[in-house]
């Protein structure tokens, strides 16, 4: 078996086209070039168009909830709804996260405060997050990162004990359920990013799913300069639309989500059963059966010293065969240069391993499974083992 690898080793040839770690899904042309005539014929761009609306209520009946506001992008919508639930103090977050998390925080003048992940799905941890409360904590910020779901009971319970309030950044996590509910339903408001290169996506777009009815209105004006009427500003709000160009690539995408999913979870498949016995690499398991997951990536940890190979050397060698893995998420944002100078309390141990090891296999919609194949075989073929 070994000399099979080495021999296969040798045989790969580079992909003539560069695979990435993601695609975006695009409807057929013919649907979007019909959908721009109507566009055209309204000549209504943006500010709340009709096709917006249309996308607006789509998402209405797919999530199974009135309270539903769309947004630029993701990153807008986060600072939107930290403002509109007038959080103005600490807010406990992941390190382990897309650097739009902790500036959100940081544009709404909040203060981060960073707590561990656990090990499994790389979430908040509860315990870490309990501990990291002071008298200053307003908030609870967690992501669903790589579309795990958070330890959805124990962050609720922590927050209603404290009485902090509870904010989902769902940005990996659209399509995913949980006990059949959409995860946007738990806390108090969730985000989810509709940027191109989401599982679900309207080239650029944020959608807010939230629990109190009456954070609507507020909403609506904070992404709006706080115009309430011709004559009426009554805050001061940022332009944070969505245009009718991207709800139209939303909406022609909702139907085919389900489908979407499903060719993920195959690429997912593939991989699992394919690098199952290679030395040295940590696959996280598939969430739990009550959990509907949308394979949104494909993260693997590298143990160096078993694999034969660190992460960053991996990431090369697969680069010379075109194939463009990502280190999602490396390095830890306290670790960035803009917020080295923050106190961090806890050090972050398990948040470190992972960052270390982590790194997301291309998976996405239109990827050839003979494709994924030969990645996991070239991974396979570049481990200890086979040598
Ligand atoms: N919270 C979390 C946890 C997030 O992950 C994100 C965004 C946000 C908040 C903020 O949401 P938004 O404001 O973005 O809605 C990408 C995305 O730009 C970013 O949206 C995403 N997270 C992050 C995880 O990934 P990069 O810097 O890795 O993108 P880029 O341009 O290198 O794209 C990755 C690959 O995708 C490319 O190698 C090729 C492919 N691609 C990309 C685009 C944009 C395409 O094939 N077509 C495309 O149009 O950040």
């Amino acid at each position: 078996m070994i000399q099979v690898f080495r021999i296969m080793a040798n045989m790969f040839k580079r992909f003539p086209q560069p695979i990435y770690v993601t695609r975006p899904f695009l409807p057929p042309i013919a649907d979007y070039t019909k959908g721009l005539e109507r566009v055209w014929a309204s000549a209504h761009l943006t500010n709340h168009g009709p096709v917006l609306r249309q996308f607006e209520a789509a998402l209405r009946e797919y999530l199974r909830t009135e309270n539903v506001a769309l947004f630029a992008n993701g990153t807008l919508a986060l600072q939107i709804a930290l403002r509109a639930l007038d959080i103005k103090g600490d807010v406990i977050t992941t390190p382990f996260t897309f650097a739009a998390t902790t500036h959100a925080l940081v544009w709404n003048g909040n203060r981060p405060v960073f707590a561990d992940i656990e090990p499994d799905f790389y979430t908040l941890d509860p315990a870490a997050v309990e501990a990291a409360i002071t008298p200053q904590t307003e908030a609870i910020l967690a992501v669903h990162v790589f579309g795990f779901p958070c330890r959805l009971d124990e962050l609720a319970a922590i927050a209603g004990r404290y009485k902090l309030r509870l904010i989902y950044d769902a940005a990996h996590a659209f399509g995913v359920t949980v006990d059949g509910q959409a995860i946007g339903a738990f806390g108090d408001v969730s985000m989810f990013s509709l940027h191109a290169t989401k599982v679900f996506h309207a080239i650029e777009g944020g959608l807010l799913m939230f629990h109190d009815f009456r954070l609507r209105e507020c909403l609506d004006l904070l992404k709006d300069f706080g115009i309430a009427s011709e004559t009426e500003v009554v805050l001061p709000g940022l332009n944070a639309k969505m245009n009718e160009f991207e709800a139209l690539m939303g909406l022609l995408q909702l139907d085919h989500v389900p489908a979407i999913i499903e060719h993920r979870r195959r690429f997912d498949a593939i991989y699992r059963e394919q690098l199952a016995d290679v030395p040295g690499l940590r696959i996280p398991d598939l969430p739990s059966r009550n959990v509907q997951y949308n394979h949104a990536y494909f993260p693997l940890e590298i143990v160096a010293g078993e694999f034969g190979m660190s992460r960053d050397e991996l990431v090369e060698r697969l680069q010379e065969y075109n194939v463009f893995a990502r280190r999602y998420f490396y390095p830890l944002v306290p670790d960035y240069a803009c917020y080295r100078e923050l106190e961090t309390k806890d050090p972050l141990v398990v948040g470190r391993r992972v960052a270390d090891r982590i790194v997301c296999l291309p998976i996405y919609d239109s990827l050839a499974p003979e494709d994924a194949g030969t990645i996991a075989d070239l991974i396979r073929s570049f481990s200890r083992g086979s040598h």
